[in-house]
């Protein structure tokens, strides 16, 4: 793997950073189930706590099998290092917590993952760290809500849950300009459809529990930039602040799962193009969200930066809270449950269950409407998808 440049994405998401030759011939990455390493003297030990050498210490630092997987995410997306992490909320809280000290400010956009604005909101902000939100489909808006203190700017796009899209160059080039680091967070549609990196982010955050991994059996999450940047949150961010490393075995496991992203995200982005245009004709459906659609309002950003227009729909149901719990209650081959990104298809409604504890107008101020349902297209026969929703919403 000397050329990566000149390997196709499908051909590194399954070579990089790994010879079998150098592994007994052993045709997988070995899952290096060790929290320690020895050393085999006291000068090498003395290197390695210098970071003089590039040896293992202890897990929470770095693993063999981390870091495959890191080399590969770094590939991917199109950065010098990754670092993988325990979840995407350990990723984005490890990041976060070194590069941002009491005084500073963030900004982010004002729609985000239910649990990343919750640590905003109420963790940051506890810290003495200012954080602002503001709309960042408007790149405009972004300048009037920097101030000399802001670090970081903070959006994902598509934004969870509502499909909400941010100009990846746009933005980052102002944030650039007032001398801030853009994070995005690229969970909904991965390296595979969209590497905010070459669009001029500093870093990219995932839950790697969703598409990287792929099959609903762990949780992950990695960050991706500079190697500057990525030492720094690997040795203070989640060495000494959160402690968020990834297990060996569930870094073994988002590596399966990237052996077959590419051809994954395929058959994602044709069975949601399908199901978005099937739902749109709809009359129990008012509004669908979706990349691929002429009527989405983004239509024109999406094709800019994104190759396809991902697994993830949003609608919105003609009559409310009422109509998405009947609806829901009636789906029988699409799953009740939140998460995303798996092969199976599923399906939430913020209002009943999400942000089932906010008030109706707090679910506004969100971006959340009463009738918002959130589908995560899965692998399954498309017929049978558009059979079952078919037949949910005849009951709506
Ligand atoms: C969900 N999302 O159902 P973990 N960034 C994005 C995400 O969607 C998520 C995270 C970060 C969902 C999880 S909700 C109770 C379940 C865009 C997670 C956080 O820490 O790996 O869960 O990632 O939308």
């Amino acid at each position: 793997m000397n050329d990566e440049h000149s390997l196709g994405f499908a051909t590194r998401a399954i070579h990089q950073g790994y010879d079998p030759l150098e592994h007994e011939g052993a045709l997988n990455p070995p899952v290096y189930l060790n929290s320690t390493f020895a050393f085999p003297d006291i000068a090498e030990g003395q290197r390695r706590f210098r970071g003089e050498s590039p040896g293992y210490v202890y897990s929470r630092v770095g693993n063999p099998t981390a870091t495959v997987l890191e080399a590969r995410l770094a590939s991917l997306e199109g950065g010098e290092a990754g670092l993988a992490t325990a979840s995407g909320i350990g990723a984005i809280t490890s990041a976060l917590w070194t590069l941002l000290k009491a005084g500073d400010t963030i900004v982010a956009d004002q729609t985000l993952y239910g649990c990343t604005f919750g640590y905003l909101e109420h963790g940051l902000a506890r810290l003495g760290i200012a954080v602002r939100f503001a709309d960042l489909t408007q790149p405009a808006a972004l300048s009037a809500a920097l101030d000399a203190q802001t670090r970081v700017v903070f959006f994902e796009t598509p934004a969870n849950p509502n499909m909400r899209l941010v100009d990846i160059a746009a933005v980052s080039a102002i944030a650039r300009r007032h001398g801030a680091l853009t994070i995005v967070d690229n969970t909904y549609c991965t390296p595979c459809l969209q590497r905010p990196l070459e669009l001029g982010a500093d870093l990219v955050v995932h839950s790697a529990t969703k598409y990287l991994g792929g099959h609903g059996d762990l949780l992950a999450g990695a960050v991706i930039g500079t190697r500057e940047l990525i030492d720094q949150i690997r040795f203070f961010g989640v060495k000494e602040m959160t402690g968020a490393c990834i297990s060996a075995l569930d870094a073994y496991l988002v590596l399966r799962g990237l052996k077959t992203l590419e051809l994954r995200m395929e058959r994602h982005c044709a069975s949601a193009q399908t199901l978005a245009e099937l739902l749109e004709a709809h009359p129990a459906v008012t509004q669908v969200w979706y990349p691929g659609l002429t009527s989405f309002s983004q239509a024109e950003l999406a094709r800019r930066q994104m190759s396809r227009a991902g697994g993830m729909i949003a609608l919105e149901l003609r009559g409310g809270y009422e109509a998405g719990v009947r609806f829901m209650d009636r789906l029988q081959l699409v799953t009740r449950a939140v998460s995303l990104g798996d092969c199976e298809t599923l399906a939430q409604h913020p209002a009943s269950m999400t942000h089932a504890t906010y008030a109706p107008e707090e679910r506004a101020r969100h971006g959340i409407s009463e009738g918002l349902v959130r589908l995560s297209v899965g692998l399954e026969t498309c017929a049978d998808l558009a059979a079952d929703l078919t037949q949910a919403l005849a009951g709506v």
